[in-house]
């Protein structure tokens, strides 16, 4: 999954995507060029689960990162093509405001920004329809007018202002749309990139306030350069200085990658009965116990015969798996289960 980078120039986009990946600033920075990082994301579940199956390794669900060049948005210039289909092509986005600078303007960066994005899907839109009303003048499909009734309604939205992603559609009408790669249907996290001061102040909370009444969307308040300063110290020790010199209890990039995988509608579930590794899988929320098992294997959902389920907690409770059987806290489940967050899986298969 891949969430895209995007923001204003020089509101600390690359500065965010280095804290991220870990990648150097230095090296990076004055290349135009797209950056492209992977991320494992960060759960402690795995840790206690590795401790309790011992097996050789722990694989960690990943995220994906790009970051592209700073958009001169709201000054009558359209977003380079490149850029835009970089954006078009991710899974979600992440847009970084400058609150560090002397002349920084969060709120109205957001606005611009939103508005830029909101023309961009607005153009789509109405070209579509535009050559949509021309082939209907040949014959009125249902395809047609159905394709019709989805982008008025965006078109309305737009126009007064909203985001896609405020619609509710159909799992019909979300098919057709896919296509579109609508930059306001995607789904949004916002970083406010906050100063040093900010920060000492312990600001973040507060900032993140905000933001919460705009819709469908998550919030985050972190000083990018100083999360790029903790994730560059190797030395633990150097680490717990550090943050604790900032009054920082952890890095806020654990938070951060969780919630760009969450915002993304991802759920893990976790497996570990293996010898070889306990692993956490994402899959889209309200996923059933047989597409799990095709996302570990194609095998496995063609031959899918029950999963052995036991949530999390429970097994952490139990202290063991063979003491969670013997609890009843493990669970036969068939094809149709609904997989929970956390859910640790046992496919029990024939092929
Ligand atoms: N004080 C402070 N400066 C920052 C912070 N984040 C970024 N900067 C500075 O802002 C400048 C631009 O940062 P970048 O991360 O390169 O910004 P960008 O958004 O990638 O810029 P473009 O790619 O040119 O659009 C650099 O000089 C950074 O050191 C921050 O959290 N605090
Ligand atoms: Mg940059």
């Amino acid at each position: 999954m891949k969430a895209g980078i995007t923001g204003l120039p020089f509101s600390g986009k690359t500065t965010l995507f280095c804290a991220l990946t870990g990648q150097d600033y230095e090296q990076i920075a004055h290349h135009r060029d797209i950056h492209l990082g992977t991320v494992k994301v960060p759960d402690a579940r795995l840790e206690k689960l590795y401790e309790m199956f011992k097996p050789k390794k722990i694989t960690y669900a990943t995220m994906e990162y790009c970051d592209v060049a700073g958009q001169p948005a709201g000054q009558g210039k359209s977003m380079e093509p490149k850029t835009l289909q970089t954006l078009k092509n991710a899974d979600s986005l992440i847009v970084v405001l400058d609150s560090f600078s002397d002349t920084a303007d969060p709120k109205a960066d957001f606005n611009t920004f939103m508005g830029e994005f909101a023309l961009n899907d607005l153009l789509i839109a109405s070209n579509r329809l535009e050559r949509l009303e021309k082939d209907m003048r040949s014959g009125k499909t249902d395809v047609l007018l159905h394709e019709k009734a989805i982008l008025d309604q965006c078109i309305e939205v737009l126009e007064n202002g909203g985001m896609l992603r405020d619609l509710e559609f159909s799992p019909d009408d979300e098919k057709a749309l896919r296509g579109f790669q609508f930059l306001t249907r995607k789904p949004l996290l916002i970083v406010v990139n906050i100063s040093e001061e900010l920060q000492l102040e312990g600001k973040a909370k507060e900032i993140e306030a905000q933001y919460s009444g705009i819709k469908n969307t998550v919030c985050a308040a972190i000083s990018a350069e100083i999360e790029m300063e903790i994730a560059a110290l190797e030395d633990q020790q150097e680490r717990v200085e550090f943050l604790d010199s900032m009054g920082i209890e952890e890095p806020a990039l654990g938070r951060l990658i969780r919630l760009s995988y969450q915002s993304l509608g991802l759920i893990s579930f976790l497996t570990g009965g293996g010898p070889d590794e306990v692993r956490a899988w994402p899959v889209r929320k309200n996923s059933n116990a047989a597409e799990c098992a095709g996302a570990i294997h194609s095998d496995l959902e063609r031959g899918f015969i029950r999963a052995e389920t036991v949530a999390f907690e429970d097994l952490m409770a139990a202290g063991s798996y063979k003491a969670a059987r013997d609890q009843g806290l493990l669970r036969i489940e068939g094809k149709d289960y609904i997989v929970q967050d956390g859910d640790v899986l046992t496919i029990r298969f024939n092929v």
